[in-house]
């Protein structure tokens, strides 16, 4: 007779949507088969007790074996970086498909999904980095894309590899037929330029400039436009790493409006403050990101935001350098702000950092740390069978010891990153076991995974659905069209 269950989880306090409730898990064919007390006995039982069972973490925002815009190799292949998040309780992650000058968009595609395919040892998806519209079939690559299950679609407003804003309407008009989001880095370039010059001509070329080469006000002015192309357009739009008290306000804002968007923060604008910055040498260096981390204001404002929903979710935003010549210090060790690449490895602390901020430390429930960190993104991106503890899902869970104190050391993440950028920092809070599709790929902190044991992740229909466009004019083009 065949076992009712492949592995039963015994008596954690389990977290759902509709709250905390002690119970056990019955798995079965790499799903949730069943929520209950007192299930039956059989051969692979896991002790939860005094533990909560979670959903596997969902990370949506994440570079991994990508060249940045500067031309700098990630530090992380897709082995190395998944088997960061997984230690780290992360059971599913969106990166990028980027689309090089000239590329056809399913050639990005297919490339990045063959490397992943070989390597990522948890579930994937990816976003589809648009920045070369005149290449053949873009719109038709786009929309067949999109029917496979490819439905973001990713966009700058600055960088080198920025779209014009009439640019970024085509893309947005292109999504809405094709049933896609579009994600937007969102810092208005002009701004950005025009200040980066003036600051490297006047001799203020230390990782600390870098912070001042980013005005607030080029995070403000892009994301409204970005909320008014949403707003004019009917067309979901998510607003990636926001990081202003302002930036926040705005998406408040567009969200009373009715428009279409949504947005994250990220913990390193959470817990950081420009100040890591302003360290000896070079070592500054090590937290230059962009946007770049702000204020102990800026930081209430993005708690607050996420406590009322106008931040929808928090992503590592994981973009992995090393500190020597192959990553930030390429240009130099005398290197000035602007050759240094920008990003952080965040995988692997996402969900510590924000369970302890949350959970231990008391600023929201569980049920919410849950949403921000896995059933939303889940959900907001489409991933079917993701993010959540209820019958039917992927059995992607973690168990976590509540009172687990861990204070990060130098070099105990599992990334290829060689640094750790929270180390000396204490949680409370740790992921224990970690199980994907009902396989145990972490136990009691060992990594277990396998490379290429992950799988792309079905997304059968769009997460956030367009709406009705206020705007008249394009009203009028569709019912014309
Ligand atoms: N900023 C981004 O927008 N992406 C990667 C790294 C960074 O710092
Ligand atoms: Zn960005
Ligand atoms: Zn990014």
């Amino acid at each position: 007779m065949t076992p009712t269950f492949e592995t039963v989880i015994r008596g954690g306090r389990v977290v759902t949507a509709d709250g905390i409730r002690t119970a056990d898990l019955g798995l079965r064919d790499g799903r949730i088969a069943a929520i209950a007390r007192d299930l039956p006995r059989c051969d692979t039982e896991i002790a939860a007790r005094d533990r909560l069972v979670l959903p596997g973490g969902v990370d949506p925002h994440a570079h991994i074996e990508q060249l940045s815009g500067m031309g700098v190799m990630n530090a992380d292949t897709f082995e190395t970086a998944t088997r960061s998040a997984a230690t780290g309780g992360t059971t599913t992650v969106i990166s990028f498909a980027a689309q090089k000058t000239g590329e056809r968009l399913r050639d990005a595609v297919a490339d990045y999904a063959a490397r992943a395919e070989r390597g990522a040892a948890i579930d994937h998806a990816f976003h589809i980095m648009v920045t070369d519209l005149s290449v053949p079939g873009f719109t038709e690559d786009l929309k067949a894309l999109a029917a496979e299950g490819h439905r973001s679609i990713k966009v700058f407003t600055t960088y080198n590899i920025r779209l014009a804003d009439r640019q970024i309407l085509d893309v947005m008009a292109a999504a809405k037929e094709a049933g896609a989001l579009v994600c937007v880095h969102a810092e208005t370039d002009a701004l950005l330029s025009w200040t980066k010059e003036r600051l490297l001509a006047a001799g203020h070329t230390r990782p600390e400039h870098h912070a001042l080469s980013h005005p607030r006000l080029a995070e403000i002015d892009a994301v409204e436009r970005m909320c008014r192309f949403a707003e004019f357009l009917g067309q979901p739009v998510m607003l990636f790493h926001i990081s202003t008290a302002e930036g926040v306000e705005a998406v408040r804002r567009a969200k009373a409006r009715g428009a279409p968007v949504r947005a994250e923060t990220c913990p390193h604008y959470l817990f950081m403050t420009a100040d890591v910055l302003k360290r000896d040498g070079l070592e500054g260096a090590k937290w230059m990101c962009s946007p770049p981390q702000r204020t102990a204001a800026d930081q209430e404002a993005l708690w607050a935001g996420l406590a009322d929903g106008t931040l929808d979710l928090v992503s590592s935003d994981h973009a992995p350098y090393r500190f020597d010549d192959t990553g930030k210090l390429r240009a130099g060790p005398g290197s000035s702000f602007d050759r240094i690449a920008n990003g952080l490895p965040g995988l692997e602390t996402r969900l510590p950092l924000l369970f302890d901020a949350m959970v231990s430390k008391g600023r929201l429930r569980a049920e919410a740390f849950a949403s921000l960190t896995a059933t939303a993104p889940a959900r907001l991106y489409g991933l079917a069978g993701k993010g959540e503890i209820a019958e039917g899902f992927d059995a992607d869970l973690v168990i976590w010891d509540p009172d687990r104190r861990v204070t990060y050391g130098a070099d105990d993440l599992h990334d290829n990153v060689g640094y750790n950028p929270w180390t000396g920092t204490t949680v409370t809070g740790w992921p224990e076991t970690v199980l994907l599709r009902g396989e145990v790929i972490v136990r009691d902190g060992e990594y277990r995974g396998t490379p290429g044991a992950g799988r792309a992740v079905p997304r059968p229909a769009p997460g956030v659905t367009a709406v009705a466009p206020p705007a008249e004019e394009v009203r009028f083009l569709e019912d014309n069209a």
